[in-house]
């Protein structure tokens, strides 16, 4: 096979890239390793920036997000028995954010580019990504039990934390820089209404807890645990009383309970990989970094990087200008070490230690403080969290 741009990974990264590309009339090859199925169940983030919306509307593949999706105007934090709003569009002069699952967007990508194209083979894993340096990259991957090679211009890897494409680097131009937290998410799905109209984010008694939502009938509810918990070392009923205690305000309020469909433990770590380009390889997405859930940028940061990746290939198919191609490792580092920064601060802002630092935890909450009573540093939570411009 051959074609323009060869793509490994159909997650929200190699699905938006492709659809870019193919309104913008190059050519191009996804392959996914994993079957459909897999790839639109992956329960995953949920958390938009306007800029993510912004680029599924480029794409045309927004008309069931705008249907579905629901906009928030801001977050509450909740600490010292306490809740406080950050209103988004006051602080950031209009910006709002949007929830809408990530499974969602998969489901509505792969519907797009099954129907109209361009090529997107499923159970196709890359094996091995052969000359990078030269002007014509070759993908091995094994497809329907057979090894078969693309022949490309470029590689773009969207393949994940644990593809194979950043693996490729040669170790004399690789730098990774790596943080692990000692603590892990673990995540349920319920079959309840949720109890906020908006995310809390709560510093509780017994740690950091989270109320998110997929829809008006199914909540989204994360809580810090130790690392190396099992899902199954925690009974629903165990789950709802501690989510309750970590919730507690002295106001009335009353999170509802009901039956957990799903339930899973992330760990946390934050990585980034330098540069995100060698030769005719660039990574996009998770393959090149990777941050805690807590700034809610995971895959907000995976679909900046394909916007820049599209507009740096519409210049060069418009114009024959590798310009933008030149310097999207540069660009895309830059806002990916903001969004690391941010990441790691509201990690660190609403996590209990688990060596129960109490100078830590002082330090904890009057950050929190500061924030529920200045405006300039809710105002700065709120720019970062609401996304900050894809270009600098
Ligand atoms: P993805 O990992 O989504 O997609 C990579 C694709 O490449 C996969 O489909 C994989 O099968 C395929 N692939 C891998 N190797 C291949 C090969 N050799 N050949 C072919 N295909 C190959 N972010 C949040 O903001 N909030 C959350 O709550 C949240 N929860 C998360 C929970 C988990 C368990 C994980 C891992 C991430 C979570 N994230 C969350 C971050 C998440 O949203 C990622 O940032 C997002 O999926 C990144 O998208 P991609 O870069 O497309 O990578
Ligand atoms: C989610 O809805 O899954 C979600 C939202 C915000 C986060 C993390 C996860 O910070």
């Amino acid at each position: 096979m051959r074609t323009t741009v060869g793509i490994i990974g159909g997650g929200p990264a190699g699905l938006l890239l492709a659809r870019l590309l193919h309104r913008t009339g190059i050519d191009c090859v996804l392959l996914e390793g994993r079957d459909r199925a897999y790839v639109e169940h992956r329960q995953r983030a949920g958390m938009l920036e306007q800029g993510t919306v912004d680029a599924l509307d480029e794409a045309g593949a927004a008309e069931r997000l705008h249907a579905e999706g629901l906009v928030h105007q801001g977050i509450e934090l909740r600490f010292d028995g306490e809740r406080h709003h950050i209103d988004f569009p006051t602080l950031t002069g209009g910006r709002t954010v949007t929830i809408y699952a990530q499974t969602e967007i998969v489901k509505d990508l792969v519907a797009l580019q099954l129907a109209e194209g361009p090529p997107l083979l499923f159970e196709a894993e890359a094996l091995a990504i052969e000359k990078p340096e030269s002007t014509s990259p070759v993908v091995r991957f094994v497809h329907e039990g057979r090894e078969q090679t693309l022949t490309c211009d470029w590689v773009v890897g969207c393949d994940g934390f644990h593809g194979i494409s950043r693996d490729t680097f040669p170790d004399a131009v690789s730098h990774s820089y790596e943080r692990d937290y000692p603590y892990s998410w673990l995540g349920i799905l319920a079959d309840v209404a949720p109890s906020c109209e908006e995310l809390i984010y709560a510093r509780g008694q017994g740690g950091f807890a989270l109320h998110s939502m997929r829809s008006p009938h199914v909540s989204r509810l994360y809580l810090q645990v130790p690392n190396g918990t099992e899902a199954d070392d925690w009974p629903d009923d165990r789950i709802w009383d501690e989510l309750s205690a970590r919730f507690a305000i002295d106001a009335d309020w009353t999170l509802r309970r009901g039956p957990i469909t799903a339930k899973s433990v992330t760990p946390m770590r934050s990585y980034v990989h330098e540069p995100m380009r060698h030769g005719r390889l660039l990574l996009a997405g998770d393959a090149a970094h990777i941050v805690p859930p807590t700034g809610a940028k995971g895959l907000n940061l995976a679909v900046s990087d394909v916007r820049v990746l599209g507009r740096a290939f519409a210049e060069l198919h418009r114009t024959g200008s590798e310009e933008l191609l030149d310097a999207y490792s540069r660009i895309c580092l830059a806002r990916v070490w903001q969004a690391t920064r941010f990441s790691y601060d509201m990690t660190k802002m609403l996590h209990a230690q688990p060596d129960g630092d109490a100078f830590e935890s002082r330090l904890q909450l009057a950050r929190l403080r500061r924030i529920a009573a200045s405006r300039h540093a809710a105002a700065e939570l709120a720019a970062n969290y609401t996304g900050l411009p894809l270009m600098p």
